[in-house]
């Protein structure tokens, strides 16, 4: 067409601004829509308050004043029982109830638990008890755990071994089992030493004399190489057995001199700070307090009339920490020469507290236990709090 008339022309032009604006509003429409998907808030942080371990310069000098006392981490957990830290800065901690969980470094604390044990007998004071960390895990994977069961005659508790893979706890070996338990007294304790050796904690499963018995796995602190075997320097060959004489040990920690420290509770009150030696006997029940006997250690310090019912035990910065139940304090162990003094902080601060840790970075990771039936629980509990040691 060579010729279009003046009419048909104005129509070409209002018709190509109409597509115009069309395309405009589509456009823009489109950005709009774009702009509402977004997030409204920026995209959550790792939390800042778990460290990441290659995050800490080498000389870590962290202002203390800078960081607050406290800081909770997780709240509504229940009845967390110990925690302990992966090479990453991560934490993986119990709940009684039979469940592993995890505060990732950079996600923060997962929904879904690593593993939950069908078979924990949740049962009095025994469930979901201690957690250690392979000191090869970045190798090795490994997570121990500790934990009570219904056995095919009565109360048990067993060591068993799980390897990590991603957010799961797979393959579970148990590598020491039929340890006496009771709704009362299981100890639970387990960490590693730096002799590279599993040390556990066993309470005398409310049988009293089963701690001097040599032959029972109850009211002892044991030791194991890491897939269960015995190690060749026990001091009682061929048994796991370290020591013996214990009531109801939840604490373990070494010093910077690499000597074992252990708190247990006493019967009502006289719970114990002990220092602990390989075959050494620590009395009871045939001591208790003050009394001394023949080849029976007393301890270092004992709560006389008052009752600690300490738990977590952990060593910073030359003094020993350990967390009270009933004392609902972190209390503050400082060992001299002449003797042990001891602090009291944070009482009554968070209620009763199960579980005392130092963190990568330096600071202390405390776990209440308010929700065990014997505390009276806030809408936040149970938490996982962060002390800044500096300002205690
Ligand atoms: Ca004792």
């Amino acid at each position: 067409m060579k010729f279009v008339s003046g009419k048909a022309y104005l129509g070409i032009i209002v018709m190509a601004i109409v597509l115009a604006v069309l395309a405009g509003l589509i456009w823009w429409n489109f950005r709009a829509s774009r702009l509402v998907d977004l997030p409204s808030v920026p995209p959550a942080a790792p939390p800042a308050e778990v460290p990441v371990l290659e995050d800490i310069p080498p000389v870590a000098a962290p202002a203390l004043e800078d960081i607050p006392l406290a800081v909770s981490l997780a709240q509504k957990l229940e009845i967390p029982w110990a925690l302990a830290f992966l090479p990453d800065g991560s934490i993986v901690f119990t709940e009684r109830a039979g469940r592993v969980r995890l505060i990732d470094a950079r996600e923060g604390l997962l929904a879904e638990p690593l593993l939950t044990v069908g078979e924990t007998a949740h049962r009095g004071e025994g469930g979901l008890l201690g957690i250690a960390v392979h000191p090869d895990f970045t190798s090795n994977h490994f997570i121990y755990l500790y934990y009570t069961y219904q056995g095919s005659e009565s109360l048990a508790n067993r060591v068993v071994r799980f390897s990590k893979k991603d957010n799961a706890l797979l393959d579970g070996k148990t590598i020491l089992d039929n340890i006496p338990a009771a709704a009362n007294h299981n100890g639970g304790r387990i960490k590693f030493g730096p002799d590279g050796m599993l040390y556990v904690t066993t309470g005398d499963a409310s049988l009293a004399d089963l701690a001097q018995d040599r032959d029972s796995l109850a009211g002892k602190i044991l030791r194991l190489k890491d897939d269960g075997t015995i190690p060749p320097d026990n001091p009682f060959p061929g048994s796991p057995l370290y020591s013996l004489g214990h009531r109801n040990p939840q604490g373990l920690a070494w010093d910077s001199q690499g000597r074992l420290w252990a708190v247990e509770h006493g019967a009502s009150a006289t719970d114990e700070l002990n220092l602990i030696k390989p075959g050494h006997n620590y009395g009871w029940p045939v001591i208790r307090g003050d009394e001394t006997e023949t080849g029976l250690e007393s301890p270092l310090i004992h709560s006389g009339q008052e009752t600690w019912a300490p738990s977590g035990l952990t060593f910073f910065d030359g003094t020993l920490f350990f967390v009270g139940l009933r004392g609902q304090s972190l209390y503050q162990a400082v060992i001299k020469n002449e003797g042990v003094t001891l602090q009291r902080h944070l009482d009554r601060n968070f209620g009763r507290l199960r579980d005392v840790v130092v963190g990568p970075d330096n600071m202390l990771y405390i776990l209440t236990s308010n929700r065990d039936g014997r505390g009276l629980p806030a809408a936040e509990d149970d938490q996982i709090i962060r002390i800044n040691p500096g300002k205690l």
